[in-house]
């Protein structure tokens, strides 16, 4: 199998191409923005691409003939969707399509993985939790309105045109290596530098009664890999755990791992103006297609994400 990963300089994308060059044994073409850097230490070939360049993706697809393609390719940062507006729509919207045009034109069907957010379903309701893929979705911010877009042209063009595409809502993922933009790796970062005495012992924290669904970005992948083979083109799947926990149970056990003595404290700027209390993925039927179990607990995804911080 020939897969080709769209935008595999990011979190994820790293992942993604381990999984697929030394579980799947899979040949594994990358594309990347200029700008950036990916380690070339493993059997891939890398390319520079922007997708807001449809002639060069078509080009690529010509050069490569992949049967699989993860589009991951984002502007993937809620805040910075405030903060530029455009460009996420350019990205996250333009950005598909041209791929998805890109694809039309081709002389075979290769089959399209669109990741998408489970921020999508926005403000759920109660008797919503656990979220099913066909609740309705209210996006609740500018970068989620753009992702359900995205899965909303998903649908139309592998109906339309009969184009193999399967769409994924991926809940929060964690571990290692993720900006410290996010809530977990924010924690881990802080508690190793007070650790390392880098800054004084009190920790920074926001909202701590949100329920979010986490799971580790290694299977988050594998799930990546098992639903382009075997998930149904035109169907969305939620990828989760399928249970929520409170940041506050999650930050109990990152400081349970440390031997500081360590405060907690609200930060203000860190309190999210609009925020869902619950948010747990129903993945009924992401197990149904493919079987897939969480392998890696939340315990060992903090200690990894630790480590790596206590090590950087
Ligand atoms: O924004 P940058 O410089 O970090 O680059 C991101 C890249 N990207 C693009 N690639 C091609 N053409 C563009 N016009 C373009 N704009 C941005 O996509 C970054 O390297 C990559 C996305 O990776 P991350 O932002 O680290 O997202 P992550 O966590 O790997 O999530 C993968 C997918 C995304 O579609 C998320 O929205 C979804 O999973 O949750």
């Amino acid at each position: 199998m020939k897969a080709l990963v769209i935008g595999g300089a990011g979190f994820v994308g790293d992942y993604l191409i381990n999984h697929l060059t030394d579980d799947c044994g899979w040949s594994v073409a990358v594309t990347k923005l200029e700008h950036e850097k990916i380690e070339n230490d493993r059997n891939i070939s890398i390319y520079d691409l922007d997708i807001l360049n449809k002639e060069s993706i078509l080009n690529l697809l010509l050069n490569i003939k992949p049967d699989y393609i993860f589009h991951l390719a984002a502007q993937s940062s809620v805040s910075l969707s405030w903060k530029n507006p455009s460009l996420t729509v350019d990205v996250n919207i333009k950005g598909s399509v041209n791929l998805l045009e890109a694809v039309r034109e081709l002389n075979y069907k290769p089959r399209i993985m669109l990741i998408g957010s489970g921020e999508e379903y926005g403000h759920i309701l109660p008797s919503e939790t656990p979220i099913e893929e066909n609740t309705i979705t209210r996006p609740g911010n500018i970068y989620a309105a753009t992702k359900a877009c995205q899965n909303m042209l998903g649908k139309v063009y592998a109906d339309a045109y009969q184009m193999d595409i399967v769409m994924v809502r991926a809940f929060n993922h964690i571990g290692p290596k993720q900006a410290p933009l996010f809530v977990v790796a924010d924690f881990c970062k802080q508690v190793a530098e007070i650790e390392m005495s880098l800054h004084e012992p009190i920790l920074m924290v926001g909202n701590l009664s949100a329920k979010r669904d986490f799971t580790d970005v290694r299977d988050v992948v594998r799930a990546y890999s098992l639903l382009i083979q075997n998930g149904k083109s035109g169907e969305t799947y939620n990828v989760g755990s399928g249970t929520a926990i409170a940041i506050e149970e999650i930050l109990k056990k990152i400081l349970s791992y440390s031997k500081a003595d360590i405060e907690v404290k609200i930060d203000r700027n860190k309190l999210r103006p609009v925020d869902v209390p619950i948010i747990e993925a129903d993945i009924q039927k992401l197990q149904d297609c493919t079987g897939w179990e969480r392998t890696i607990d939340l315990d060992k995804t903090i200690m990894d994400n630790l480590e790596y911080w206590r090590d950087t």
